[in-house]
């Protein structure tokens, strides 16, 4: 039976606290978000901070240093630490969890591009706190900045520290983006592709979408790359369904949506993990352990991760 590697991303800076109570803030509710995430079959988790007083997406270090030591001691999930942050911060800012704990994968956003968060404005209403509604309203005037100069400065640095990257794609241009770095030899194979659906600012949801994202980089990569999706709010489960049945891999996690069912929050990111693994295995498909996972993205080892540095 074909192996899936299952990535859950456990909290980002998409969504705001007032939105979900599930949504973890405090380090002890991502550590304990990650590891439920693990032991209900997530591969790898996807790890952002936030700041424990107000759940505002932080890049702090020291955030980072109260979750990463309790997740590796839990379990053996793969590691993987944003490059991204939010949309707001700039790219040294982003840049030091990975540089510092050196982990397995760090995520790397594959262009510039607009990341429109205002419509959720349209949903949600009532914010607890000051940083909530100014930080979706003003998405419509950021740009979410990730240059040629800024993607080599991130390839080179952690790559220096034997990190590979979930390289993620909103569009089909960051396709061309990724195929270029490897021409430049500083991206190396397999290449571990996320092709991200459904954020204002990329590309859409529609099944031709995924489609042609799985076309164009099967010509440019190959048997050389390991396809992964997910697909932002409620078509993350018909996305990651959709694409499994095509031979991807799949993302889950409340980073990516909210959502359980219509209209119903889900109250964990294990909830969504054991959603997609009933999926995965009603298709005969089986979920990648962490080792399995490793070996398929050619990962260093758990054990070179400075999850206390
Ligand atoms: N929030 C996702 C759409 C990152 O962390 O580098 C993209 C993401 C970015 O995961
Ligand atoms: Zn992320």
């Amino acid at each position: 039976m074909r192996k899936v590697i299952v990535t859950c991303a456990v909290t980002g800076a998409v969504h705001t606290p007032s939105m979900s109570p599930h949504l973890p803030k405090t380090p002890d509710e991502i550590a304990a978000a990650a590891i439920e995430a693990a032991a209900a079959g997530a591969s790898v988790v996807h790890l952002h901070a936030r700041d424990p007083e107000n759940g505002k997406p932080s890049q702090d270090p020291a955030l980072f240093r109260r979750f990463l030591p309790q997740i590796a001691e839990a379990c053996d999930v793969v590691i993987n630490i944003t490059t991204g942050g939010a949309p707001t911060m700039g790219i040294e800012e982003r840049l030091q969890p990975a540089l510092t704990f050196q982990p397995e994968i760090a995520s790397l956003n594959m262009g510039t591009m607009n990341f429109g968060l205002y419509e959720m404005l349209g949903r949600f209403r009532e914010f607890r706190y000051d940083w909530e509604e100014p930080y979706l309203r003003n998405s419509d005037a950021n740009i979410f900045r990730n240059t040629f100069r800024d993607i080599e400065h991130i390839l080179k640095s952690c790559g220096a520290n034997g990190t590979r990257f979930e390289i993620e794609c909103y569009d089909v241009a960051h396709l061309y983006t990724a195929a270029h770095f490897r021409d430049r030899g500083l991206l190396e194979g397999p290449l571990f592709i996320q092709t991200v659906f459904g954020i204002r600012g990329g590309i859409g949801v529609h099944y031709e979408d995924i489609a042609m994202m799985k076309r164009t980089a099967d010509r440019l990569f190959g048997d050389d790359y390991v396809w992964s999706v997910l697909g932002g709010g409620r078509h993350q489960m018909p996305i990651a369904t959709m694409s499994a049945a095509m031979g991807g891999n799949v993302r889950v996690g409340l980073e990516d949506s909210l959502w359980g069912a219509p209209g119903q929050l889900a109250t964990s990111n294990a909830e969504q993990v054991r959603r997609i693994r009933t999926v995965l295995e009603a298709l005969s498909l089986e979920v990648a352990t962490p080792d399995e996972a490793r070996a398929m993205l050619k990962l260093k080892d758990r054990a070179s991760v400075k999850v206390s540095a």
